[in-house]
């Protein structure tokens, strides 16, 4: 295996490092070439997506946060008293907090690839709800795992907010589903946020923002794979793209080449034509109807949805 043995010599490597390897040699080794979102997200990345949260042209995360404000009663009533509440994902706790805030919840299981991260966010929730039981669990969370013992016997909500759903392709969007459900167990519930389809230039400009935040967003994977993984990407010969992709009713975040190069990795040479595309990002959107389909394929129905008055986005509530 030449390339994991290219990898011993150049890095010392944990699990995750050779996965996030494999991933990229594979993928950009296709023909479009392509990284994985999940790459975004290391502490500069996750950096750079809490600024892209508060930026003028990013709509859903203060479209979401007035959702969950302005119908929390509504969505607290679909929940049962005593519940645990499971995180898939664990950002900042700004929406959980409303959650937690208007709901009778025994126990909150934040569940993150990042442990440090959830330790952190852990001890500042127990302060703040003391009656509360906090039992992080770090994995990732789109593979099975197990809940914690501590919850076994009340009954399971599971909370995915940010649309982060939009960003797995459609069958990877149901698998999800149908895994959380397994994980979640018999009776589960969810309260998931999803964000909608909508006039195009309101989407395009939420992923080409004037700053220019969400480009260093994107252009921070090929800093990333430089430092983790010992690349030589010239980031500057690399532009960001967001398109809008009407027909599969989505945002695609692109790196493009300005110029004919080859960038070598882990003992591998990759070549790109002037112009070429490494597409790094789906962000898919949805309408309510094809949302309640998906959801339905998946396992669960929707008891309830809530948007804002504009119709920007949408939080749901699943019932398995
Ligand atoms: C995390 N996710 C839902 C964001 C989105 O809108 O798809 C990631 C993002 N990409 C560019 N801007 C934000």
């Amino acid at each position: 295996n030449l390339h994991a043995a290219a990898l011993a010599q150049t890095h010392p490597f944990d699990e995750q490092t050779s996965g996030f390897a494999g991933d990229v040699i594979g993928d950009l080794s296709q023909f479009p070439k392509r990284l994985s979102p999940k790459y975004f997200y290391d502490a500069a990345g996750s950096e750079l997506f809490e600024q892209i949260t508060v930026l003028p042209e990013y709509y859903p995360t203060r479209t979401e946060l007035g959702i969950l404000r302005s119908r929390g009663d509504e969505i607290a009533a679909t929940i049962p008293k005593g519940a645990a509440l499971v995180e898939f994902g664990a950002g900042a706790t700004t929406k959980v907090r409303l959650l937690l805030e208007r709901c009778d919840f025994s126990a909150y299981v934040p569940v993150d690839i990042s442990g440090d991260f959830l330790n952190a966010q852990a001890s500042g929730l127990r302060k703040d709800f003391p009656d509360l039981g906090v039992y992080p669990v770090a994995a990732d969370f789109t593979a099975p795992f197990d809940l914690p013992a501590e919850i076994a016997d009340q009954p399971k909500v599971g909370f995915f907010p940010g649309s982060t759903l939009g960003n797995f392709e459609p069958h990877e969007a149901r698998a999800f589903l149908h895994s959380a459900r397994d994980i979640l167990g018999e009776g589960a519930q969810m309260i998931i946020g999803v964000d909608l389809e909508k006039n195009e230039r309101v989407l395009y400009d939420a992923y080409n923002d004037a700053a220019g935040v969400t480009a260093k967003f994107n252009l921070n994977v090929l800093v990333r794979i430089n430092r983790e993984l010992g690349g030589n990407f010239d980031v500057s010969a690399f532009m960001h793209r967001s398109v809008y992709n009407r027909e599969r009713h989505r945002i695609e975040m692109h790196l493009i080449s300005k110029r004919a190069q080859s960038v070598r990795i882990l003992g591998r040479n990759f070549s790109f034509r002037p112009g070429e595309s490494i597409h790094t990002e789906s962000s898919y959107k949805y309408s309510l109807d094809r949302f309640a389909v998906l959801a339905r394929e998946s396992g669960w129905s929707v008891r309830e949805s809530w948007t804002d008055r504009d119709q920007m986005f949408s939080v749901h509530a699943l019932v398995a």
